[in-house]
């Protein structure tokens, strides 16, 4: 063995030894974030605070929920399909939520909120607020 071939095969070492840790350090990153997603689930609760309304099924769940004034309703969509959340009088609406998205709005005077999914308008509900 050469001198120069000598020094090629430890540059080939120290290469795969560089590969091996960024591997290793790839990995880490990977398994660090999965624990990170298993914590954040673990201690989100499911629906959030405050009240929730669901959308599953082309159905608002409660269809009518009850809120104290300045309460925030949250909706989640919960179904495979696209809905959005529309005040039928204009008062609030939401972007299109895909599949877990959602949508809070803040009421902050007593009434009756009726709201409908603008894609399928025969998906209605209501928010009593007072
Ligand atoms: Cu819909």
């Amino acid at each position: 063995m050469t001198n120069s071939e000598n020094e090629r095969n430890v540059d080939r070492r120290g290469f795969l030894q560089r590969m091996a840790w960024m591997g290793t350090a790839a990995l880490w990153t990977l398994a660090t974030g999965v624990v990170k997603g298993t914590h954040i689930e673990d201690t989100t609760p499911a629906l959030g605070d405050g009240p929730h309304v669901v959308v599953d099924n082309f159905k608002f769940a409660p269809a009518t929920i009850a809120v104290p004034i300045g309460a925030t309703v949250t909706w989640t969509n919960r179904d495979d399909v696209p809905h959005n959340v529309v005040s039928t009088d204009k008062k609030f609406a939401s972007p299109v939520l895909d599949t877990d998205e959602k949508f809070s709005y803040t009421f902050p005077a007593a009434g009756t909120f009726k709201y409908y999914c603008s894609i399928h308008p025969r998906m209605t509900g209501q928010v009593v607020v007072g």
